[in-house]
């Protein structure tokens, strides 16, 4: 009974850390994250997906902002900033700890997938995480403005700039990283969380080997656009600039193919007949994880619906 959950941002972080809870034993979920994100700041390697999925599987996330530390301080970004630095990325006191060691390990010579592990066990996080590979496969997002780097669009631009499109740089030659394929391979139930579709989900799928690992397994999609909007961040904004008006039927639409199973939120239950176009299975349910109970809750009933295939309109 392995469960493979594929994430990135917030509401991928917030999904997987309820699998984890729900599963009696945690162990059996691999949670495969998003490393398109990822990118060098004062020459330290930040990983914002697998951190944002690690602090909130650990307990240890920022409530207010989903990324980052809880009690954080931010005395480093201050003397930065002093000294006349870029602070428009915020790196917190505590959360430079882990940029500084991950890239202290990754200039030694240990793997992106073998640092997160270690990590893990010092965070106590029972479920196993893995980035889907090891190689740097940053996402470029191209613009009306001409091609940005990830950060450079969603943080410093506050993903104002129009997109036309991505590119999931060297995907092509990127090798998943150890365990990735050999997860998806036992796994009897493959969900892809409520993340963006365009730059947490995509970037995961790009990485040649995935997609035909998720070949005739059970494969559910948590819809990450509730009434039409993002539940957070850009992805209504950027299915609107692609020329797709959002919907939870956009979504599923999106994954066309890929998806036998689809969860969308009580607010788009009109949706489930066009859905079930697309998808056989269409649960409705409230998908809104507003707390770590409800978390617990959406995917306590993603799990058993799935395993059991028993549809709910
Ligand atoms: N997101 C922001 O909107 N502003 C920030 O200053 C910021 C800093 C940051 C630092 C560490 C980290 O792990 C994530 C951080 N994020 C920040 C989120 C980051 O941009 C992620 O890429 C998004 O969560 C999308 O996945």
């Amino acid at each position: 009974m392995h469960t493979v959950v594929l994430a990135g941002g917030v509401g991928g972080a917030k999904f997987a850390a309820g699998v984890q809870s729900a599963l009696p034993n945690p162990a059996d979920l691999t949670v495969v994250v998003n490393v398109g994100d990822d990118f060098t700041h004062f020459g330290l390697k930040i990983c914002p997906d697998l951190d944002t999925v690690c602090y909130t599987l650990a307990g240890l996330e920022n409530p207010a902002t989903g990324w980052g530390r809880r009690g954080e301080s931010w005395r480093v970004m201050e003397a930065v900033a002093v000294l006349g630095g870029p602070d428009w990325f915020r790196l917190g006191d505590l959360d430079l700890a882990t940029h500084l060691e991950r890239t202290r390990r990754l200039q030694s010579g240990q793997p992106l997938s073998r640092i997160v592990a270690d990590f893990c066990k010092a965070w106590g996080i029972p479920a196993r995480v893995l980035p889907v590979t090891d190689d740097a496969v940053p996402t470029m997002v191209l613009t009306d403005e001409g091609e940005l780097a990830f950060q450079e669009y969603f943080v410093h631009r506050r993903w104002q700039p129009r997109v036309r499109g991505f590119r999931f740089a060297g995907a092509e030659n990127a090798k998943t990283a150890p365990g990735v394929l050999e997860a998806l391979r036992v796994a009897d139930a493959v969900l892809l969380a409520p993340s963006n579709p365009f730059v947490s989900i995509a970037p995961i799928l790009a990485i040649p080997g995935v997609l035909e690992a998720l070949a005739g397994k059970p494969v559910a999609a948590v819809s990450p656009i509730v009434g039409g909007e993002a539940v957070k961040g850009p992805a209504a904004k950027m299915f609107r600039e692609l020329g797709v008006t959002p919907s939870a039927a956009a979504v599923a639409a999106h994954y066309r193919g890929l998806i036998s199973h689809f969860v969308l939120d009580k607010t788009d239950a009109d949706q489930a007949a066009t859905v079930r176009d697309i998808a056989p299975h269409v649960l409705v349910t409230d998908t809104m994880m507003t707390s770590s109970a409800k978390r617990h809750a959406l995917a306590a009933e993603v799990l058993a619906w799935v395993r059991g295939a028993r549809d709910t309109i």
